[in-house]
């Protein structure tokens, strides 16, 4: 693009990507969850060039860049470049002020790895348009604007754990977030000696996005047959065990597992918060497993790639717990492995992972870290 022959950027934003420690679909149900940021992240550098309504973004990642009209404004069929018109679009329903602005935007996430570069491509955004152009959004208003822009422009029915996870978080923390009154707090997180080691599956099924639609209405489903019961219940957060058994006869078996699994894995959040501040790292491995067994039989988010990792994981005795996380159907496994063991255990899950699916896998450590924020 030929913008790109002259740029140099007035402001350099960083977003990162999330990993969640548990809490999987629950944030659509309005329960909990217990993401933090990452430091892996997509970076955008703005400039104003200007015009009135004329945009110009360029990945550097894939060498590939389009232009904008602000004043018409709709739906692409390339679908990275819709994570960017949906919040221009949410942004242009709250105020005017923004005008022509140039964005190239590098990203050392891997896509599609379930550690949500689509919520950092949104808020990494929004966060820089409201610095360049003055906007005066709250955060928490470029979050639910993001979350919103991926309904309307992408068709995902997320909830609101990423964006608030990319925006939010704060370095050696975890943020545990009711998405219900978005109430928060950040707890620290201290594993040491042990490590927060991502396998990436490499494999992203392309059912993720049609599937976890599916799952959102298979919990309204559920949640609907409880109403008759017990009317004061709003979502699966309101429900406990013994409410959901007394109501089995009425849901078919798929909607129950689908229940079931939510319900289970909002009290698992509380009890990782409990485990983390008692320091019992035994206790934090334990519920990863449990969450995966719940992930792969009732919700049947995961996949065979996904399964044979965490699998893979329970025979090393230096390996904690495991799961996967994020949305589902791939992406990366999240693993507590001891300091001492994690060149051995990385070297010897990518030696099963290549014989078993010939794929070379990507193995790397994270640490919780800050929200979107400006390097320059
Ligand atoms: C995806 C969604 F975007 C989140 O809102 C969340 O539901 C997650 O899947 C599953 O926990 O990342």
């Amino acid at each position: 693009m030929q913008f790109l022959e002259h740029f140099t950027p007035e402001l350099v934003v960083s977003s990162p990507g999330r990993i969640n420690l548990i809490g999987e679909h629950t944030d659509y149900n309005m329960g909990y969850v217990l993401p933090t940021a990452i430091e892996k992240n997509i970076t955008f550098s703005f400039k104003k060039n200007g015009s009135d309504n004329e945009c110009r973004v360029y990945s550097k990642t894939y060498d590939t860049g389009f232009e904008i009209d602000l004043n018409a404004i709709a739906v692409s069929k390339v679908e990275w470049e819709n994570y960017i018109l949906g919040v221009l679009n949410e942004i242009s329903k709250r105020t005017d002020k923004v005008r022509g602005f140039d964005c190239v935007v590098e990203s050392n996430l891997p896509t599609g790895s379930g550690l949500s570069s689509s919520a950092a491509l949104e808020c990494g955004l929004a966060f820089g348009l409201n610095e360049i152009f003055d906007l005066g959004l709250s955060k928490i208003e470029m979050v639910q604007l993001s979350q919103t822009a991926e309904h309307t422009y992408v068709g995902t029915q997320c909830g609101i754990m990423d964006q608030f996870a990319s925006v939010m978080s704060e370095a050696g923390n975890v943020i545990l977030l009711d998405c219900r009154s978005l109430d928060y707090k950040h707890i620290p997180i201290d594993l040491n000696p042990y490590k927060i080691i991502l396998l990436n599956t490499k494999v992203s099924h392309n059912l993720a996005s049609s599937e976890y639609n599916t799952r959102k209405k298979e919990c309204e489903e559920g949640v609907s047959v409880i109403q008759k019961k017990y009317p004061e219940v709003k979502s699966l957060r309101d429900v406990n065990e013994e409410m959901l058994l007394s109501n089995k006869e009425g849901m078919s078996e798929t909607v129950y597992k689908r229940c079931s699994f939510i319900v289970k894995e909002n009290d698992r959040v509380l009890a990782m918060v409990d485990a983390l501040k008692k320091n019992n790292l035994d206790e934090v491995g334990q519920i990863l497993y449990r969450a995966h067994e719940g992930i792969s039989k009732a919700y049947e988010v995961s996949c065979p790639e996904s399964d044979f990792l965490v699998d893979f994981s329970k025979d090393n005795p230096k390996v904690l717990g495991a799961r996967q996380t994020g949305g589902g159907f791939g992406g990366c496994t999240l693993n507590i492995v001891h300091g001492d063991a994690v060149d051995d255990f990385v070297a010897r899950a990518a030696k099963a992972y290549k014989e078993k699916f010939d794929i070379d896998l990507e193995a790397f450590e994270v640490q919780p870290s800050g929200g979107t924020h400006i390097i320059n």
